[in-house]
């Protein structure tokens, strides 16, 4: 398709103002066709962005400037028409003031470089819950992982043209070049200079002077989670930062699970995990989104609105997740910031097998025992280096994971990291209790996002940094979704795999072995397992968690399933604080829930 083809006076009006703005060299519309993607691969191949990995097969390694290696939580606005609608959470700017910053910036910007045109479906093209895109890019790396990771297809522009509503985003590296200027391998702006930009009135998103994933992938935190949460306050439905996963019992039952960690805080390895136990089966909808529904039965139903994983790299091995290992071994990858080894594959941190040698992710000589000046070990991959590959290929793809219907939700798990406090499973008394429980969720920040590593903050529902309005609203859509006449609702449980003995070792092995939790909870939610009440929640009798042949001693398991009233009543303060952030928007239902655990601790 071309321009020209394009009937849509609006859309051409949108697509035109933004090529005028921009000024690229050249206009290309996307048809996510495998050639395309290939002569784009190829051609980043020769500009020096991309280098061939001789295995896995049709795999890419692309290195970032090091300074563009993670979300910019700091350069992200809502710019919402009132500053009181975007929260106390999200950095506010007036959408008038942050429009002409944009103009400013966009000017020229696409100069020397391709406009990329990327029509794209969130979720399967034909499911009633999915939802359309454009985004407007000058990187080829965008496009090829957009390929990846949405659906793009010229089926979903035709439908665009014909009045279907789509979401906008537009995106620049904000690199111009002048005439003769040579690029660089990953081109971008300062920090200063970046800006994450939503407009959730008029479902726009507006990115500027970053490549990295979140940043500029903009069908994934941009759209399916902040524009998307506010479409879905308005349309009775829900959009969360939730894998989806399907749990098989060894008589055959399954049950579908979604749940809530924070970024870095284990989404990926839980959706496709091995489970331990024997007979048990977890297969994968979805790794990082999850899009819900009530059907007219009062089910809940969720999809995936991504097509692809965008997954944290080290850590990830055979043992860890080799499900995760299998998909990326099976080609069509893109390795952003791991190292590369000398015989043409890929490392990172973690890995089964340390080579001798590697490049590392700054295009340096690598070698294991290399220090930096302060003694540190030299990582050959950054700590945020990410695979992009398709879903399909993971070998524990559930076959429903396409289902436009979406799959019926019967747990909610939500989680972070925690190195005290925080048991390892806790059930939530009822869906009020259990919102609270999100509400009041905290995990260390990781790399995911720029700034410091492992400082303890709250992270409601895993949707600090993507929630598009006041999160005060936020809390209220949650109790207003237990309300819905006639609504099954999920069991909610609040998970905890990073607890650490005092002297900084993991207590619990997690990974594959957190199939026990997962066992624990499926015979719950069927009534069966056994639970002892605490103040807390309802956590699993002695015998209940199945930790046959883990070796754990009675002392740490003591730890992992107490309720730590001492270390709860020292929380309160600081949920009292955290929860005076939302002012009067925050719900009084979660108020008398923190007064009555408060109350239940000191009985
Ligand atoms: P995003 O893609 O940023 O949203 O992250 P995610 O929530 O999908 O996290 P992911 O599964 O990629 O895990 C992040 C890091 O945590 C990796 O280095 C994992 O190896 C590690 N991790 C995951 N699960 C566990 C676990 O059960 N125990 C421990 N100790 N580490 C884990
Ligand atoms: C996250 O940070 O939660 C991610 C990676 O899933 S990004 O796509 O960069 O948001
Ligand atoms: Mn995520």
């Amino acid at each position: 398709m071309t321009l020209n083809d394009l009937k849509n006076p609006e859309l051409k009006k949108w697509l035109q103002e933004w090529i005028d703005l921009c000024t690229p060299d050249a206009v290309h519309i996307c048809d996510g066709s495998q050639e395309e993607y290939d002569k784009l691969c190829n051609m980043m191949v020769k500009s020096g962005t991309f280098i061939k990995h001789d295995k896995p097969r049709n795999s890419y390694n692309c290195r970032s400037d090091i300074s563009d290696v993670a979300r910019v939580e700091g350069r992200t606005f809502i710019c919402s028409r009132r500053e009181a609608d975007a929260g106390p959470t999200n950095n506010w700017c007036n959408p008038k003031e942050m429009r002409t910053t944009l103009k400013g910036l966009f000017k020229g910007c696409m100069q020397g470089r391709t406009l990329y045109v990327i029509p794209f479906s969130m979720g399967p093209v034909d499911s009633p819950i999915a939802k359309y895109g454009i985004e407007l890019t000058d990187s080829p790396y965008v496009v090829v992982n957009m390929a990846i990771m949405t659906r793009v297809a010229t089926e979903v522009l035709k439908r665009i043209d014909k009045g279907t509503e789509f979401v906008r985003c537009v995106h620049s590296v904000g690199a111009p070049l002048a005439p003769g200027q040579a690029d660089v391998p990953w081109p971008c702006a300062p920090m200063d200079k970046k800006y994450i930009t939503h407009f959730p009135e008029t479902r726009e998103i507006i990115s500027f002077g970053s490549g990295y994933g979140g940043n500029a992938l903009l069908g994934k935190k941009c759209f399916a989670l902040r524009i998307a949460s506010v479409q879905a306050r308005d349309e009775g439905w829900m959009a969360e930062h939730m894998l989806i996963l399907k749990l098989t019992n060894p008589k055959g039952e399954s049950k579908f699970i979604a749940a809530a960690f924070p970024s870095a805080c284990g989404k990926t390895n839980l959706a496709m995990m091995r489970p331990s136990l024997k007979g048990w089966k977890v297969e994968v909808i979805g790794d990082d989104i999850a899009w819900m529904q009530f059907d007219k039965n009062g089910q809940l139903r969720a999809i995936n609105p991504e097509a692809g994983f965008f997954g944290v790299a080290p850590g990830t091995s055979m043992k860890s997740n080799p499900n995760a290992m299998l998909t990326c071994n099976r080609g069509n990858a893109i390795f952003t910031n791991t190292a590369i080894t000398m015989d043409g594959g890929v490392y990172w941190e973690g890995m089964d097998k340390v080579p001798e040698e590697a490049v590392d992710w700054q295009r340096r000589p690598w070698k294991p025992d290399m220090k930096d000046a302060d003694g540190k070990a030299i990582k050959a991959a950054h700590p945020n280096a990410r695979f992009t590959v398709p879903a399909r290929q993971c070998p524990v793809i559930a076959k429903e994971w396409e289902d436009p219907a979406g799959v019926p939700i019967s747990a909610f798990l939500f989680g972070g990291r925690r190195a005290s406090v925080v048991p390892l499973v806790n059930e939530a008394l009822d869906w009020e209790h259990g919102v609270f429980l999100g509400a009041t969720m905290a995990s260390e920040t990781t790399a995911a996002a720029v700034g410091g590593v492992g400082l303890l903050r709250f992270d409601p529902f895993a949707m600090l940094p993507f929630c598009g309005y006041h999160m005060g609203d936020y809390f209220g859509h949650w109790l207003k979704i237990g309300k819905v006449n006639g609504a099954k609702l999920p069991k909610i449980y609040y998970v905890n795999w990073f607890r650490k003995t005092p002297e900084g070792e993991w207590l619990w092995p997690g990974f594959g072995e957190n199939s026990r939790v997962l066992k624990w909870i499926f015979e719950r939610v069927d009534g069966k397992a056994e639970a002892r009440t605490t103040a807390i929640g309802n956590l699993p009798t002695d015998d209940a968690l199945d930790l046959k042949g883990l070796g754990i001693s009675e002392e740490h398991k003591q730890m992992l399933l107490e309720c730590d009233k001492e270390g709860w009543l020292k929380v309160i303060p600081e949920m009292k604080a955290h929860f005076a952030k939302f002012g009067n928007r925050l719900p009084k239902t979660l108020v008398r829930q923190l007064e009555a655990l408060e109350a239940r601790l000191n009985a």
